[in-house]
């Protein structure tokens, strides 16, 4: 046919339209759907410039999540980018294995500075000192402090934009307690919040886990976090985490506070963090061969609005009626704009808000205006409707569009969840034995198997799954515990121990 034929030829001319497949080369994919408009490559290694499509999308969860903080009496606050070497040395087991990734300052111009100055990869030693000369009393707890800020990582293995970045922005939540149930109480509290982020505005399902000693960040005493799943490449993703550090920064900082019989006693701390990763999971999960898949309640753009004008209709009555939906669906609280651009064609315009994974596209046109015309004025009563995430066209009434394209929406946010979730379901796999494990990491699964919890078999399943595609490791133990029928003997599947708990293990990011 001659109109497929020209859309093909404006394709090529345009360059729009992806040149790799999700399934055939998911890296090359990855980095084309991200450079469309999220992403700018800059000539520094692994930074990246985050341009307004996806900044927009780190803005929306931002506003969830620091209201719910504040919720929670957690209060904003910012400190320096800078430490300095005797702080950031301080304590010595937390930074022991991360030393290879501090980036350091030595100059100022081209003289080199007489001490050089560390930039920060996390606040912890940032922080504390002043945790310790604010806390005196009972009265001074909890302090509860949170920032929004970037952090260096000189990170040497291979960069992917969002996903390991040199440089990052996040969320760092720093909290001391007089009490450890305190602490124990807000670590789940703040885990549920990560949740959320990835299930109610992301519609990526995760795993709620607590992780083994060897994974757990080592500074604390234990680190929960939410885990996530790439069905294409078999990978793991922590998507953010939440420590009780214990008494172990306190100890180092000297954190101390008298408690209400005067006695001396030590503060229990947490931190918390979320980052940009939450993006380029969301992009892994839900994009398609035609581009970004946006879930509504995270996309900046909503929906779409594009007339679609024909020789002998009224242009002005079109692009009249394109403004005034966009205005109806703004004012009931709908992220919505036109395209009104006159120098792209309407498939054009098209194929560009389904790269850039617009939820919803509404095409205005004189078809529509066709049905509803009265002589010589227009009245558009007609609209249609087209899903980004499964292409379904609908025809739905003007006068009460609003409802309609809310649940349209709806639909839309709750079919993508749906659907990554069946995707992450159908590559778990339960293993109870070693064979077992190594093949259901050949497909590349996402594998439960019961679990010893010996650190030192832990290091085993690494040594024996090392090769070109890198080792397996434990993603989490699930908070929600299977049964495990102890009593009935269940046995560790890589030591053949009795097992002491179900655990997520797999490749990971
Ligand atoms: C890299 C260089 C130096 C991770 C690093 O997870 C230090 C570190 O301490 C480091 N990479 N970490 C662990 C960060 C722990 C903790 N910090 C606050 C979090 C949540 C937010």
């Amino acid at each position: 046919m001659a109109g497929g034929k020209k859309k093909k030829e404006v394709k090529k001319e345009t360059g729009l339209g992806l040149s790799f497949k999700k399934d055939e080369n998911f890296g090359e994919w990855y980095s084309e759907v991200v450079h469309g408009e999220m992403i700018e490559y800059y000539d520094i290694s692994g930074c990246y410039i985050l341009r307004p499509w996806s900044m927009g999308i780190w803005e929306i969860m931002q506003v969830f999540f620091d209201a719910e903080i504040k919720k929670m009496k957690i209060k904003n606050c910012y400190f320096p980018l800078f430490v300095s070497s005797s702080v950031l040395e301080k304590e010595k087991d937390h930074i022991e294995g991360f030393a290879p990734e501090v980036a350091w300052v030595t100059k100022s111009g081209k003289s080199d500075l007489e001490i050089p100055i560390a930039i920060r990869p996390t606040s912890e030693t940032v922080m504390y000192p002043y945790f310790s000369k604010w806390i005196r009393g009972h009265r001074d707890l909890p302090l509860k402090l949170n920032q929004w800020c970037n952090v260096v990582r000189w990170e040497f293995s291979n960069p992917t934009p969002f996903i390991r970045s040199r440089e990052f922005l996040w969320q760092e939540g720093h909290t001391a307690f007089a009490t450890k149930e305190e602490a124990d109480e807000e670590v789940l509290q703040v885990l549920e919040l990560y949740r959320r982020i990835y299930e109610e505005f992301l519609a990526i399902p995760v795993i709620k886990g607590k992780k083994s000693e060897m994974e757990k960040f080592a500074g604390g005493l234990y680190t929960t976090s939410v885990e996530a799943f790439i069905p294409n490449t078999g990978r793991g993703v922590q998507g953010a985490t939440s420590h009780c550090l214990g008494q172990n920064f306190a100890k180092m900082f000297e954190i101390n506070f008298e408690n209400e019989k005067g006695e001396k006693g030590m503060v229990w701390q947490n931190s918390w963090a979320y980052s940009t990763r939450t993006i380029g999971v969301m992009v892994m999960v839900h994009g398609d061969d035609k581009g970004l898949v946006l879930p509504p309640k995270v996309a900046s753009v909503q929906v779409v609005v594009v007339p679609v004008p024909y020789k002998d209709a009224d242009t002005q009555g079109i692009l009249d009626a394109c403004t005034a939906t966009v205005e109806t669906l703004s004012e009931a609280g709908i992220r919505a704009e036109s395209d009104l651009r006159d120098n792209y064609s309407p498939g054009w315009k098209y194929s560009q808000w389904e790269m850039k994974g617009v939820p919803l596209r509404i095409e205005i046109g004189p078809k529509d205006l066709a049905n509803n015309q009265v002589r010589d004025r227009i009245l558009v009563v007609c609209v249609r409707c087209v899903r980004r995430d499964n292409g379904s066209k609908s025809d739905i009434k003007r006068d009460n569009l609003v409802e309609q394209v809310k649940t349209l929406l709806d639909n839309i946010q709750q079919s993508l969840l749906d659907a990554a979730k069946q995707k992450r379901d159908a590559s778990v796999q339960v293993v109870k034995t070693w064979d077992e494990f190594k093949d259901a990491l050949a497909q590349k699964k996402m594998i439960l198997a019961p679990w010893c919890d010996e650190e030192e078999v832990e290091k085993d399943v690494k040594e024996r799954t090392r090769g070109e595609m890198g080792a397996a490791k434990s993603l989490c133990s699930p908070l929600e515990q299977p049964e495990l029928p102890e009593g009935a003997g269940t046995i560790c599947f890589a030591s053949g121990k009795p097992a002491k708990k179900w655990t997520y293990w797999g490749r990971s990011y």
